[in-house]
């Protein structure tokens, strides 16, 4: 199916799981530590620098905040988790929102997980992968601000995270720049493919 990725509108924000819209079209998840550059891969993807709030104070994102992809499917941006100078309370207030959207017994079809692609996995990282593994999930591995290197650097470096990581076999794995606009279009592409 032909998806306009550029038909992207902010949807709802939910401080809580019952705040979420219900679950009624297809849904990607986006999660990842604070930023990582989530909101920016959405407006990346939407084509739209002014569809989600991008900051460079992390922590912005205190919600779930939900975009539909011209009428057809859900994006859930999660809180990130991970960043220290946020209050221990309000550490554990985002990442309870973000576990919840997981434990809720809320229905998903993708989740993107999002990675720097400089940096190593921390260990929350390495959970959230074992989770998904552990129960079966379908996630792409996204390494995000891939303009930090130059074409082979990071070829070189993706290969070198897939050693680090334990990925599941069948996850797929994108180096892409929402700066640069770098592979966000193979990314959109099997989006639709997943989903559709
Ligand atoms: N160089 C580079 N910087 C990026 C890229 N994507 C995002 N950034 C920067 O990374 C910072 C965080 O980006 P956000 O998109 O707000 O990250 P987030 O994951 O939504 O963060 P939280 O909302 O705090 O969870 C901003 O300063 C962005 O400009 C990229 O592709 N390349
Ligand atoms: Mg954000």
């Amino acid at each position: 199916m032909e998806i306009d990725f550029r038909k992207t509108k902010f949807a709802a924000l939910a401080a809580s799981i019952k705040q979420c819209p219900e679950a009624d079209m297809p849904e990607v998840v986006l999660s990842g530590r604070s930023n990582v550059g989530k909101s920016s891969l959405i407006n990346a993807l939407a084509d739209n620098k002014k569809l989600a709030r991008v900051s460079q104070t992390p922590g912005k994102t205190r919600a779930v905040v939900f975009f539909e992809v011209d009428g057809k499917l859900r994006i859930a941006d999660l809180p990130g988790y991970g960043y220290a100078k946020v209050s221990k309370e309000k550490k554990a207030e985002f990442s309870s929102l973000a576990d919840s959207y997981f434990t809720s017994g809320r229905e998903f079809d993708l989740v993107l997980h999002l990675m720097d692609i400089r940096r190593d996995p921390s260990k929350e990282d390495v959970a959230m992968l074992e989770y998904m593994n552990s129960n079966s999930i379908r996630y792409f591995v996204v390494f995000t601000k891939a303009d930090k290197f130059s074409k082979e650097g990071m070829r070189r470096r993706v290969e070198e995270l897939k050693d680090i990581y334990n990925f599941d076999e069948n996850a797929d794995v994108f180096a892409v720049s929402s700066d640069k606009k770098l592979g966000i279009q193979e990314l959109r592409e099997a989006i639709a493919q997943v989903l559709f």
